[in-house]
């Protein structure tokens, strides 16, 4: 460590540490209102912050008077909005450090984080491309090698980006030789980010720096002279912490070596600005592929021959192959003009269908491999010139088998133990494939197949370990159970826990998503096995409708107008635990982030004495207003329009937002609530979770049944998630254990 940034942080503790103590002797002065013997003596002693109530702001929604007295929260810039933030993280970071817990907590869990990962090698011209993180990076570091034994060396280091590890790469872009190398980056957790342009033999970048992206689709054309890429052109400031819609994304050319002004626009839908645009360029160079989404699901697909067309100088004219938003088109490879398309049309469960572009009207499609009737074909790519290699998920979990391009036929099954494919790389150019396996007790195994040797069997290429002394993945056990929902329908729920059976009830953390066709596989987590491992808690993860687990039917019966369908699956998981005697209602927490924090605002509103403890991390809890900020317009197709009446009917009975209530016994008191977000989450903005802790906190503050905490903490410099180094992801975990720990009163020494 330089002497300069060990004495920052030095500065830093000591200053921090006088603000907690400052900032103790100030809260702990106020009146004390929560009490009750069975509530540690932490959560005792603190008031909540002052929230102002407009109760003229009405909304008319379909004849309903609908009151949002938390309207001015939606404003992220005004000093009464970030006077609350602050009140709010004071009181919370209070409550989390207000004993040692929280730096022992800290310090275990780093230790647990502290080994090196990799991902699996990507071939792009010459080298070879991967990922690797030391152990407790911000960042992950890509590394590329001439071959797999020669020695790698570093290629691109985000770290180097900020002093913080706040700037993070978020998309990388070869062009198809490997000679040029398109990359984003993004700033404190924002979806914008900016694009640049490096010359991959001599290291440098070029001057090329694109602006207004934001859901990246970069397609290089074959000459190398640029690229086709998407932006929108929003007005007014754009660092994540605004709240304004996205609309009227556009398809550019950008020409390497010319500043951003001078690119061409190329597609655009003026008449729908919500529609967005991709590019993507086929496997053999000749066609652009343009899908267009207005929403996370369904898209239409486009094409245009780029020979045919002769230089970029202009609109492409497109001739549209798929003109309804009704399925999923994704596209796998192309043999010619022949163009294979994976797709949930007319098949729940997701098949390939091949479309000539020559004659593509859908009498005319044919099917290149048929829909399981079980399960789910997850994704499709196209290898070694001939073949396709498929993922399916069998009861949620991985199983990829290999078939051929042209028949369809089945040619292999590959050997995969339980768990989730997380990667998979290979390319039609090459006959050798990785894939990554992880799984709730395997942080990484990567594996490797060569097709032109088919005699040597795929064989682990590297395996990533946890380097922690003393731990034993044999000690943990998984099984996965199928329990009853409310009206009956089995949902699969996996069960992590020691093998050896502590006494009494265990903690347990339930954790749920259930949206967007989503699925939740077996996933490698520090925090889960930190909770298991040093509480003798239980991870639990129910599979609830809304997620794509058992393929577009399973989704169907989670969303719209079926969306209470998914809360009372993750409510019957908990019921079943404390049912089989595992555990008892207060000794369960749940835990959900985006669409799950939705769930988790959801199911404390539902059911409050069903669980102990619930966090809720950068939720949609406006289901009134959601579609009014940033891209909430695409998630109409899982929540439904608020405009339309049907829509508000089914939303108001369990926004978040709007079903807060005050307890009226000790039994149905809001569980201990810890709810999260981010100032730069530009994908589910701050002011959902601040109109949820203010009104929350509304209803229970002047409540005698109410003993347990709700708890607000919003990070700064962060976002949704994606891109958050490594030491803010332990700061998050450390508060989120810290708060489980005291929650659900663990009694295990730390
Ligand atoms: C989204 O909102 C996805 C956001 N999003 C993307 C990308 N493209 C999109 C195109 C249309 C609409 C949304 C898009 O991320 C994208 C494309 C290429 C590369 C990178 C990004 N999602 C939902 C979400 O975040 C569920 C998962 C994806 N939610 C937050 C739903 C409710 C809470």
């Amino acid at each position: 460590m330089k002497f300069t940034t060990f004495f920052a942080r030095c500065l830093f503790i000591v200053l921090f540490v006088s603000f907690i103590i400052f900032y103790a002797s100030k809260v702990f002065a106020v009146k004390s209102f929560v009490s009750g013997n069975n509530v540690p003596s932490v959560f005792r002693n603190y008031t909540y912050p002052a929230a102002r109530r407009d109760e003229s702001v009405v909304d008319d929604f379909h004849g309903t008077k609908v009151l949002d007295p938390y309207r001015w929260l939606e404003n992220p810039d005004s000093d009464e909005t970030k006077q609350f933030i602050n009140a709010e993280n004071e009181i919370s970071r209070l409550f989390l450090e207000s004993n040692d817990i929280w730096p022992k907590i800290k310090k275990k869990l780093t230790n647990f984080w502290n080994y090196p990962k990799y991902t699996a090698p990507v071939r792009h011209g010459n080298y070879y491309y991967f990922y690797q993180n030391s152990g407790l990076q911000d960042q992950d570091v890509l590394y590329r090698q001439s071959s797999l034994t020669d020695d790698p060396i570093l290629f691109l280091d985000p770290n180097t980006f900020s002093t913080d590890g706040t700037i993070s790469l978020q998309t990388v872009d070869f062009s198809n030789d490997g000679n040029l190398f398109a990359y984003g980056v993004s700033e404190s957790g924002s979806d914008w980010i900016k694009i640049k342009v490096r010359n991959i033999e001599s290291g440098e970048d070029f001057k090329d720096c694109l602006e207004q992206v934001k859901f990246p689709s970069i397609a290089w054309t074959r000459d190398n002279k640029g690229f086709f890429y998407n932006r929108f052109n929003q007005e007014g400031k754009i660092d994540g912490s605004e709240t304004e819609m996205n609309q009227n994304q556009k398809l550019y050319y950008h020409r390497i070596g010319e500043p951003q002004e001078k690119d061409l626009l190329v597609v655009e839908f003026p008449e729908n600005p919500s529609w967005t645009v991709n590019a993507e360029i086929s496997h053999c160079g000749k066609y652009l592929i343009v899908t267009s989404t207005i929403t996370t699901s369904d898209n239409l697909v486009f094409f245009a021959d780029l020979e045919q067309n002769g230089p970029i100088n202009g609109k492409i004219s497109l001739i549209p192959i798929i003109t309804k938003f009704e399925a999923d088109f994704i596209y796998v490879t192309n043999t010619g003009s022949k163009m294979v398309f994976h797709t949930n049309k007319n098949a729940p469960n997701f098949r390939l269908i091949t479309i000539d572009l020559n004659n593509y009207a859908e009498e005319n499609w044919s099917t290149l491999i048929e829909e399981h009737q079980k399960d789910v074909l997850n994704a499709a790519y196209c290898v070694d010139g001939d073949k396709i290699v498929i993922e399916y998920f069998r009861d949620v979990k991985s199983v990829l088998q290999v078939h051929s391009l042209e028949t369809g036929r089945l040619i292999r099954t590959l050997p995969l133990e339980i768990g989730e494919v997380v990667g998979i790389s290979g390319d039609k150019k090459h006959s050798e494939i990785f894939y990554q396996l992880v799984s709730f007790l395997t942080p990484t195994v990567i594996y490797r197949y060569d097709f032109s040797k088919p005699h040597i069997e795929p064989s682990v290429f590297r395996e990533v370990k946890m380097n922690l002394k003393g731990f034993d993945k044999n000690n943990f056990k998984v099984e996965q159970i199928f329990y009853p929902s409310r009206d009956g329908t089995k949902i699969p729920m996996f069960i992590v826990q020691k093998k050896t059976i502590s006494k009494g009830p265990k903690a347990v953390l339930l954790h749920g998503y259930g949206g967007f066709n989503i699925s939740l596989l077996p996933t490698f987590s520090e925090l889960i096995l930190y909770f298991i491992d040093a509480f003798n808690g239980m991870f639990a993860m129910p599979n609830i409708r809304g997620g794509g687990e058992y393929g577009s039917s399973w989704y169907d019966s989670g969303r719209l107008l079926n969306k209470q369908n998914g809360f009372d699956d993750f409510q019957a998981a908990a019921q079943y635990l404390i049912d089989h005697k595992y555990t008892e209602a207060k000794k369960i927490a749940i835990q959900g982030g985006s669409n799950g924090g939705l769930l988790i605002g959801a199911c404390i509103n539902q059911r409050p004495e069903l669980f102990g403890a619930a966090v809720a991390q950068v939720g949609v809890m406006d289901m009134l207003r959601f579609h009014q900020f940033t891209i909430g317009h695409a998630w109409i197709s899982d929540y439904g329009n608020p405009e339309e009446k049907v829509h508000f009917d089914n939303l108001y009975k369990f926004s978040p937002v709007h079903n807060v209530h005050s307890p009226n016994s000790t039994d149905n008191q809001y569980p201990s609530t810890l709810i999260l977000t981010a100032d730069h989450d530009d994908r589910v903005s701050p002011l959902h979770s601040l109109k949820f802790a203010a009104a929350l906190q509304h209803a229970v503050k002047d409540n005698e049944f109410q003993k347990n905490p709700i708890l607000l903490r919003v990070y700064s410099k962060a976002g949704h998630g994606g891109g958050k180094p490594t030491t803010k992801i332990i700061e998050e975990s450390t508060d989120i254990l810290t708060f489980l720990y005291q929650a659900l009163q663990i009694s295990t020494d730390h």
